[in-house]
């Protein structure tokens, strides 16, 4: 009796547990906010009902022999026809399998070759108003967005226009990554070796739902900081993205204050300069690009993709990196900054913005 109520509480943990799976839009794969999410979102609900109709008939056929067969009910010397070799029986469950898995893999094999096909980024004259492509580059624990067509680069936070594919070649800088925006699809392997390329589609109404940011992940374990990967995904209408490639060619940002004057010398001095970009028009080699690009890092929502965006956040950014994000590579390659110094460098910091 014990052991079952233990068993029991044990579900009623688990169920409680699963609840937690159906929340939030900007995060949740049960909410698909794109074409290809819901694709896969159909497969899984697909899978699910067909499992569910097979633990069901079983049971049901199970319960049914055990009470109508019981001893009790039929004495002890009764013998069951025999049937041993039966054909129709031996075809009933042969058959029925088949067709099961005929229908879980047909629109299986045809959605996995529909979502493989990026052959549209690759022409050679191809108009990136039509087929936008992203370059992403995943690092420990960081991620860089690369416009190639444009000649933009950005990082932790990536600018998408809505209700069109936009594909993406990923491959990463130092070991094995995954791409992964629950609510719109994938994940991708991001790895060091080959590129994957993939592309997404991100649903106008269903952004501006999940206030206009999904979330991004990590999804392949790769270090103390794995959880920590995160990144934003700003989605977007047609318009105001061309706006914002607009902005980013033209990108002139000035330190407005003293403060933030001192602080831009203060990052040349302290050698911040030499690991992060603060234009973004970067065309340094893809390898030099050894840390998030900063040039709209006034825009940001997030510190180092995971703090709120805040003065606090960032000032305990720079004075301990090691203590938001374990085994980071920015900890201990700078000389110590006193409070001064970090004030200066927040103030030019929090300045540097693509939108005058
Ligand atoms: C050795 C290269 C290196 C140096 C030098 C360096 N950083 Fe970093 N920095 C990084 C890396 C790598 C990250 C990404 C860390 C992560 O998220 O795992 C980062 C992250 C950041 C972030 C958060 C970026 C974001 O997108 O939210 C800020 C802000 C920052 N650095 C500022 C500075 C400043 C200021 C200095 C100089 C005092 C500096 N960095 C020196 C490599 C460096
Ligand atoms: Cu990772």
């Amino acid at each position: 009796m014990f052991k079952k109520w233990r068993l029991m509480s044990l579900f009623a943990i688990l169920a409680l547990v699963l609840t937690g799976c159906g929340g939030e839009p900007f995060l949740s794969t049960l909410k698909p906010a794109g074409e290809v999410a819901e694709k896969q979102y159909y497969l899984m609900i697909l899978s699910t009902l067909i499992m569910v109709v097979v633990v069901l008939v079983v049971s049901f056929i199970f319960i049914f022999v055990i009470l109508k067969y019981r001893r009790s009910r039929l004495g002890n010397d009764h013998m069951p026809k025999q049937i041993e070799g039966s054909h129709k029986l031996e075809i009933l469950w042969t058959v029925i399998p088949i067709i099961l898995l005929l229908i879980l893999a047909v629109p299986v094999v045809s959605d996995t070759f529909d979502l493989g096909k990026t052959k549209a980024m690759d022409k050679k004259n191809r108009d990136p108003e039509k087929t936008l492509v992203v370059n992403v580059r995943a690092s420990l624990y960081w991620w860089e967005f690369e416009y190639p067509d444009y000649g933009i680069v950005t990082s932790q936070e990536l600018v998408v226009p809505t209700d069109k594919r936009v594909y993406f070649k990923l491959k990463a800088s130092d070991i094995k990554h995954s791409f992964w925006v629950p609510a719109v699809g994938g994940k991708i392997d991001t790895n060091t070796e080959n590129e994957n390329k993939f592309y997404l589609t991100f649903d106008d109404k269903k952004s501006k739902d999940a206030g206009g940011y999904f979330y991004g992940k990590c999804a392949e374990l790769c270090g103390p900081s794995h959880a920590l990967m995160d990144f934003k995904v700003k989605a977007v209408s047609k318009d105001q993205f061309q706006k914002w490639v607009n902005d980013m060619k033209h990108y002139k940002s000035k330190p407005k204050t003293d403060l933030a004057v001192q602080g831009e010398k203060l990052f040349k001095e302290k050698n911040c300069l030499s690991c992060h970009a603060t234009q973004p028009n970067d065309n340094r080699a893809e390898a030099a690009r050894t840390a998030p690009n900063l040039a709209t890092f006034g825009e940001r929502t997030r510190v180092a993709g995971v703090k709120d965006f805040n003065d606090q956040n960032i000032k305990a950014w720079l004075k301990d990196p090691e203590s938001i994000k374990p085994g980071n590579k920015m900890t201990g390659t700078y000389p110590a900054l006193n409070e001064q110094e970090i004030d200066a460098l927040t103030e030019y910091l929090k300045g540097l913005k693509s939108k005058k």
